[in-house]
């Protein structure tokens, strides 16, 4: 009588546990299929080559957990206690060496592949026509510096730094290089153009990242970091510190634009006569 009673109890449990297995997968599954909460869509030719790489590790990381859960399930129901004396099973060395080698050969295969992707973001030769940008992050901001119709990045120095003042660079306007270099608190670039920006950071880490660019990087204190891209469409995007960099992380983001060529052009010319305006 006793033996019934804990083999009813056993059923309903493992019914449940099993069922909730069952359900929860079929949930996931249903969440990344139906792409419910998924990533903007990319605006680099480099994006869609990272998201073919995630569709990859997600699909093959997706069938194992399907079939991991469905076994769990299965086993849970399977065993269940039915009264009968437990038997041990000591494991199956041939299925370890299996699962494990599998494992192995999936992981390294990703990464293989991955890294001729990440190879072309970080490896790549910089282009000579590139739009170059200067980017310092600093507790709580990010900072851009455009080199103004000279081409050249002026003359920087330490002790003129002053944030406060408006001058984050620490920009010497007596170089004449300096004098046209444009400071300002949003990043924005010409559509369908090579961009070089040179991430520096003034007094901890802080990390670059932009959705849409699908490219994360450290800006680290002592470093100039180069991250190169092409944006192939226009739009109204955020920049936003992705490293815990103290009180006012949170805070530290920047409106990003990408602009058609004329657009682009007339904001640096609007920019420069702030700049002559009130130099
Ligand atoms: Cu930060």
């Amino acid at each position: 009588m006793q033996t019934k009673n804990r083999c009813a109890g056993s059923t309903t449990t493992a019914f449940i546990l099993a069922f909730f297995l069952v359900v929860f997968t079929l949930v996931t599954v249903y969440l990344f299929v139906s792409k419910t909460w998924w990533f903007p869509e990319t605006i680099t030719p480099i994006g869609h080559e990272i998201d073919v790489q995630t569709q990859r590790t997600l699909w093959l990381t997706g069938i194992v957990f399907v079939l991991s859960q469905l076994g769990l399930a299965w086993v849970v129901w399977r065993y269940r206690n039915r009264g009968e004396r437990a038997r041990y099973s000591h494991g199956n060395n041939t299925l370890e060496v299996l699962w494990t080698l599998a494992t192995a050969l999936a992981f390294i295969g990703l990464g293989v592949l991955a890294q001729f992707t990440w190879a072309k973001i970080h490896l790549a030769e910089p282009e000579p026509d590139a739009v170059v940008i200067e980017v310092l992050g600093e507790q709580f901001a990010w900072n851009f510096r455009y080199p103004g119709p000279d081409g050249k990045f002026g003359r920087t120095r330490t002790e003129l730094i002053n944030s406060g003042a408006g001058n984050p660079f620490g920009i010497d306007r007596s170089d004449p290089a300096a004098a046209d270099d444009i400071v300002v608190p949003i990043l924005n670039v010409p559509v369908n153009r090579p961009i070089e920006l040179r991430l520096r950071a003034k007094d901890v880490i802080h990390s670059f990242f932009v959705r849409e660019l699908r490219l994360k990087q450290d800006a680290v204190p002592g470093l100039e970091i180069p991250l190169r891209f092409v944006a192939e469409r226009t739009g109204d995007f955020e920049l936003v510190c992705t490293e815990l960099c103290g009180m006012g992380h949170q805070r530290m983001r920047a409106p990003f634009s990408v602009k058609t060529a004329a657009e682009y052009e007339q904001w640096l010319r609007d920019e420069l006569a702030l700049l002559q305006s009130n130099p």
